[in-house]
């Protein structure tokens, strides 16, 4: 089930019949306290997702040619813009996730069943993993960069996107 991090201390706390714990309660309240960093982070990688999907394309292709030689997975142009499209969608499935602030929505709706899918296309999924990671060099990049911004401590929230991008190449690799 789709959650975010509000409604998943709430069912948790439901499904024991409790009040949500201090302990919970103080995670949301730094939630909350946090959430600038947390809309900023969103909104860069957004409003750059193209360059880094270019990037963590062209990163992946020059670190595995095989991938757009002929008999390749990507090759042809057909396939490469498969390619580059899969990594579109993990990248905005990792947006809404780190959005919400809960792992959730890029489980049940991108990650779901994409191992099997991916099997049974014959797409590489240890060549797709690797390509995640190159988006999450991309996106930690744009994310981090001092410019323009506020100066604070956004080790917490850099590390959670980490994790998502992380958990989403692990479901495939
Ligand atoms: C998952 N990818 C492909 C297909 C699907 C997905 C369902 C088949 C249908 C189609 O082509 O559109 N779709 C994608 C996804 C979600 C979804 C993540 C989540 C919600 O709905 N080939 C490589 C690289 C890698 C790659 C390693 C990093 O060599 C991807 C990019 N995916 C790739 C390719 C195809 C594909 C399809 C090349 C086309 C395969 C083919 O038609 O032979």
């Amino acid at each position: 089930m789709v959650q975010d991090a509000f409604t998943k201390v709430v069912a948790q706390a439901d499904v024991r019949g409790e009040y949500p714990s201090a302990g919970q309660l103080d995670g949301l309240i730094a939630l909350v306290r946090e959430s600038n960093k947390r809309i900023d982070v969103v909104n860069r990688i957004t409003s750059n997702s193209s360059t880094i999907v270019a990037s963590a394309a062209r990163a992946l292709f020059e670190a595995q040619p095989q991938l757009i030689a002929p008999g390749g997975n990507a090759y042809t142009n057909r396939r490469a813009a498969a390619c580059l499209r899969d990594l579109e969608i993990i990248l905005r499935y990792v947006t809404y996730a780190t959005f919400t602030g809960d792992v959730s929505i890029l489980e049940d709706r991108a990650l779901n069943g994409l191992r099997e899918t991916y099997q049974a296309l014959g797409v590489p999924g240890a060549s797709v993993a690797a390509g995640i990671q190159k988006l999450k060099e991309a996106s930690l990049a744009i994310a981090n960069d001092p410019n323009g911004i506020t100066k604070g401590d956004c080790s917490n929230i850099l590390s959670e996107v980490a994790s998502y991008f992380d958990r989403a190449s692990a479901a495939v690799g």
